[in-house]
């Protein structure tokens, strides 16, 4: 198995939690965004969105991290991401889809190039709508895990939604967002931080980190 990724990508770092999480054995390809290396012939041929991570097993190349997740779980349904009632399954995808599309999205680098070299917004512009977006989706998702009484994890062991909530964090604090407002997603991320699945992903610990 293949992981093609960037040290730095929230959403690499989603997968690596998640093959950590499963057990799974796998070789690092870097792909440095900074380089553009994402936009080269060489890998859109292999993933035509031009981002990573893809995941390559078996010769065949699998694309976007939401889907791979998933796939995994059904793939490799040992230590499952998704718990087994319906109706908590709903609830882990609920947040992990509230972080992956309505956060990710707009905060992805492509879209704050754009804001900045294509609209000429200033490094202040970039700042608040960083922080924007931030407060707007981990509102809703605090909320919903305050309704829950969540613990330590969403359920009784980090998944799906662990997965995407740590990198999302990792990048909040990166532009310096204020978190103090969400108790209940910085105590899950604080539980994480000791997870050996967790602290091997860590962006940090990769090989290509500059
Ligand atoms: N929806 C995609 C988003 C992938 C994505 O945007 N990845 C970022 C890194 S977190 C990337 O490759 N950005 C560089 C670029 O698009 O030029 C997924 O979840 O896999």
């Amino acid at each position: 198995m293949k992981l093609y990724g960037y040290w730095r990508s929230s959403t690499s770092y989603r997968l690596r939690i998640a093959l950590g999480l499963k057990g799974l054995e796998y070789e690092q390809v870097a792909i440095n965004l900074l380089d553009g290396e994402q936009r080269s012939a060489e890998y859109r041929r292999l993933n035509p969105y031009g981002g990573v991570p893809a995941l390559e097993i078996d010769g065949r190349i699998y694309a976007q991290s939401m889907a791979i997740l998933e796939w995994l779980d059904e793939s490799f349904p040992d230590r499952p991401l998704l718990p087994r009632d319906v109706e908590d399954r709903f609830a882990s995808r609920e947040l992990a889809m509230a972080i992956a599309t309505e956060l990710h999205a707009p905060l992805n680098l492509p879209v704050l190039k754009y804001l900045k070299h294509d609209l000429g917004h200033g490094q202040e512009d970039i700042d608040a709508w960083y922080r924007h977006w931030i407060a707007r989706t981990f509102e809703g998702v605090e909320a919903r895990l305050a309704e829950r009484g969540a613990g330590d994890f969403l359920f009784d062991a980090p998944g799906l939604f662990e997965c995407v909530l740590v990198p999302q964090l990792y990048n909040a604090r990166r532009f310096s967002c204020d978190l103090g407002a969400y108790p209940h997603l910085t105590r899950i991320e604080a539980a994480c931080r000791e997870h050996p699945a967790f602290i091997a992903a860590h962006p940090d610990r990769q090989p290509d980190k500059r």
